[in-house]
């Protein structure tokens, strides 16, 4: 299939997904256009069956705001054509399925039906979707999609329960390249953060305030006046992170703890964890705490939004009820407290990323996902 892909491509999980998505379809023989304003950080080395369009936005002096959705509009219309796609795959509502809808109409007039599929990830709905001034757009841009999948159960739940959606949802939960992200020998690398077997708490996110990051040095404050060997890494920009550092000075802590800003490759930081912490107020899905998982660290996470269908209580960590600060640090303390049950839930939460969310399982079910798209589509013709 040729397939298109609109995302955000330098922020966010959802851009990670549709990146990680693209790669996996390459690699399974499709060709793959991503239409972006740049190009998707995850991306890498460029690979044969993928193709990069970048949508320039036009800076005409008039435009006090440029209409960047109208630019990638007249790009996803000029890709369909020329590169014949078979199917345009919008990840977040705004702008990109709207973008989509127009381009159909335009490319409906020379006869050309492109069917589009509009992945939701979380804040197109739980945000964006819920804001007056974009609602009307955001609703019908997902129910004028030809198909709508979303990233978990409760997302779809979410979506389905203000009414205004009426379109049908399909659950495709996120996915791991398990081969990547698995536990590597880095050794070395742990011995020189840890350099008296300390254990390491990890938390990793864009620090925006629902991850709560200053909830994380908080937590690892109070083990440490308990007594705890522990260290401390915080990896990942955004606007929390000079709170949480100033926190940490705060606290007397700012030693013991790595503000480590934006990290690639993340599968080398998170091998070396014992603990994954992600206190987050809303996660319609928590790709860090999968991707964690899959480097067999176990996670202590609030039990909000779509986390509960990642991480099992008891099994691959601990979900902990939301800003029950107590709790959460009493579930990380008992996992240091019990190197038999840390262990236990670190095998347990690679084998649960393994069997439920690799690659090899969730990227079958978009293609096929995308065929029965397409038969509806050309079956209403
Ligand atoms: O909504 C956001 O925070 C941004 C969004 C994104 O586009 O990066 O993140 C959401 O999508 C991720 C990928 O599907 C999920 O893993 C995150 O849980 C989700 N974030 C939230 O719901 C806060």
């Amino acid at each position: 299939m040729k397939i298109g892909i609109t995302c955000y491509p330098v922020y966010g999980g959802s851009g990670v997904v549709a990146t990680e998505l693209g790669k996996a379809l390459a690699a399974r023989g499709h060709c793959v256009h991503f239409i972006a304003y740049s190009i998707p950080f995850r991306l890498g080395h460029i690979h044969d069956n993928i193709r990069f369009h970048e949508v320039n936005v036009n800076n005409y002096p008039l435009f006090e705001y440029p209409p960047y959705t109208l630019n990638l509009t007249s790009k996803l219309v000029d890709v369909v054509k020329y590169e014949e796609l078979d199917i345009l795959h919008m990840h977040y509502a705004i702008p990109h399925a709207t973008s989509a809808v127009l381009a159909r109409q335009i490319l409906a007039l020379e006869g050309i039906r492109i069917p589009i599929v509009t992945t939701l990830h979380g804040t197109d709905i739980t945000i964006v979707g819920q804001d007056p001034s974009f609602a009307p757009v955001v609703n019908y841009s997902i129910n004028q999609s030809d198909g709508v999948t979303a990233v978990s159960e409760y997302l779809k739940k979410e979506t389905l329960s203000s009414g205004d959606i009426t379109a049908e949802i399909e659950v495709i939960p996120n996915f791991i390249d398990t081969n990547r992200f698995r536990p590597l020998e880095k050794g070395h690398f742990k011995q020189a953060l840890c350099p008296n077997g300390e254990k390491l708490l990890v938390h990793v996110s864009n620090f925006r305030p629902v991850k709560r990051a200053v909830e994380v040095v908080n937590v690892f404050y109070n083990l440490r006046s308990l007594g705890y060997a522990i260290k401390l890494l915080l990896v990942g920009d955004g606007p929390d992170r000079a709170a949480a550092e100033h926190k940490a000075r705060e606290l007397g802590v700012y030693e013991e703890i790595r503000f480590l800003g934006k990290q690639e490759p993340v599968e080398e930081i998170l091998s070396i964890a014992d603990i994954f912490l992600m206190p987050s107020s809303s996660e319609t899905f928590g790709l860090a705490a999968l991707e964690a998982m899959s480097c067999a660290v176990p996670v202590v996470a609030s039990d909000i939004g779509g986390v509960p269908e990642l991480v099992i209580d008891g099994e691959t960590g601990f979900l902990c009820p939301l800003a029950d600060m107590e709790m959460f640090t009493a579930r990380t303390k008992q996992l240091l407290d019990d190197p038999e049950l840390l262990k236990k839930m670190a095998a347990a939460s690679r084998e649960r990323a393994v069997k439920v969310f690799d690659t090899s399982i969730i990227i079958p079910h978009y293609e096929s996902y995308y065929e029965a798209v397409r038969e509806s589509v050309s079956s209403a013709v």
